[in-house]
């Protein structure tokens, strides 16, 4: 009776050794080939179940736009994410959006002064799980100032957009000489960068531009990822 006891007891032990175990082989993952998770503004995770509406600062810059985000928010549908194209509204930018908001709206110059820089940011509840964002791009693009072509029209709203999901540059020191440059990113056999590569990337015909590329896609497989490991919804 008392050998039984110890043998179940024994049992009960190893399987809690085993649950253990299993816990910690689930860790987040934050970057990888031609990817990379936005762990400087301390984003892990993407919620798989949060309902995200883009919201423009005004008529126009949704005009603008929100036809240029259109093959990325299909993409980004197709790996189940919740993303709609909504409204108009002003929001002040001191503080983040409301759960859910992916805040559009246009500065001069928003990155520290830089001509032709955009800007975007995410905010994270305290696991590490994006919850809003805001995109700010430069106004110098719609005034005419500073001339984008066709290709960059196109994959920069879409790489500011995933900046706010919580995605970061992919830049990485490919030639080995100590400095991790512009647009020293890997390449498909193609020739074709990450659009999240700083600071620009993604396809450039017609075809496909504004779309994210697989590398891209990787990465937001991965905040999805996390978010089920971290145990959000
Ligand atoms: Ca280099
Ligand atoms: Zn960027």
């Amino acid at each position: 009776m008392l050998k039984r006891t110890l043998t179940a007891a024994a049992a009960i032990a190893a399987a809690l050794a085993l649950t253990v175990t299993q816990a910690q082989a689930a860790e987040i993952t934050t970057s990888g080939t031609g990817w990379k998770i936005n762990t400087g503004e301390k984003v892990k995770a993407l919620s798989p179940s949060q309902a995200n509406t883009i919201v423009f600062s005004s008529t126009a810059i949704k005009s603008w736009y929100a036809p240029y985000l259109s093959r990325a928010l299909t993409q980004l549908r197709a790996e189940g994410l919740k993303m709609a194209v909504g409204g108009v509204k002003a929001m002040s930018t001191a503080m983040c959006p409301p759960r859910g908001t992916i805040y559009f709206t246009e500065a001069y110059r928003p990155l520290s002064g830089k001509p032709g820089y955009s800007r975007a940011g995410s905010c994270v509840d305290s696991q590490g799980v994006q919850y809003s964002g805001i995109v700010w791009m430069n106004s110098e693009y719609r005034s005419g100032t500073w001339k984008l072509g066709a290709a960059l029209s196109h994959n920069l709203p879409p790489h500011e957009l995933l900046h706010a999901l919580g995605l970061d540059h992919p830049n990485h020191d490919k030639d080995r000489d100590g400095t991790v440059e512009a647009y020293e990113c890997v390449a498909t056999s193609f020739g074709n960068k990450p659009l999240m590569c700083s600071p620009n990337g993604g396809y450039r015909t017609t075809a496909n531009r504004g779309k994210l590329v697989g590398y891209d896609i990787n990465g937001v497989r991965a905040l999805l990822a996390n978010a089920r490991i971290l145990g959000s919804k």
